[in-house]
């Protein structure tokens, strides 16, 4: 797939607000900070189209890009920000998963592991999640440049172990642009 044009279209705080789901959209998820931001702006190859930010958990909205003028790419709010309150994290994890479980217009979750902690307890009961309700999903082990050499194939290992059901596992570094022409090949799959 080549990406030929990338624009915001809305920002949602609620299921309410989010467009009719007509057009088939490639979701985004992972843990705040995971590098989500910048991943969406290296495969689009525009800087500022999603927000990047060194301090977690400040993203609290479902954001809509509008890619090629056929599909969404949708860009959902981190999850395990340990600063979020009880509350409000529940608020969010409500939010997040009937989101999920209900939109049948999702064509794919990409899930973001950190490839230097690929399996914390909120990102195993993510995967769990998905597995349970049988979403297609794939895994992006970012920030694949600040893997020691040794930790590599480890990583690897545990990604397979624990998600067994993943259509694929890439490797990706938004800084070197690797995995990148690999992750949108298998985007290619899921949009027709
Ligand atoms: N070394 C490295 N750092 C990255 C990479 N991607 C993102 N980061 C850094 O990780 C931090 C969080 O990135 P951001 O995209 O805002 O994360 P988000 O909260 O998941 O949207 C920022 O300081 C980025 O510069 C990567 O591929 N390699
Ligand atoms: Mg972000």
């Amino acid at each position: 797939m080549k990406i030929t044009s990338a624009a915001f279209h809305i920002s949602a705080s609620a299921l309410s607000g989010i467009p009719e789901g007509s057009s088939p959209e490639i979701v985004f998820a992972g843990r705040s900070n995971v590098g989500k931001s910048t991943l969406l702006n290296s495969l689009t190859e525009s800087k500022g189209l999603a927000k990047t930010s060194s301090t977690p958990g400040k993203t609290r909205l479902i954001n809509y890009f509008r890619i090629n003028n056929q599909f969404y790419f949708v860009d959902l709010p981190g999850y395990g920000y340990a600063a979020v309150g009880q509350a409000e994290k529940a608020a969010w994890g409500n939010l997040l998963s009937s989101y999920i479980e209900n939109r049948y217009s999702i064509s794919l979750i990409v899930l973001l592991l950190d490839s230097r902690h690929p399996a914390m307890h909120s990102d195993r009961a993510m995967i769990e999640f998905l597995e349970f309700h049988e979403k297609p999903y794939g895994i992006v082990l970012t920030k694949y440049d600040k893997l020691r050499q040794k930790d590599k194939v480890h990583t690897r290992r545990v990604m397979e172990s624990c998600a067994a059901k993943a259509k694929f596992i890439v490797n990706y570094s938004s800084f070197s642009g690797k995995g990148k022409s690999e992750l949108l090949a298998h985007f290619d799959h899921y949009i027709c």
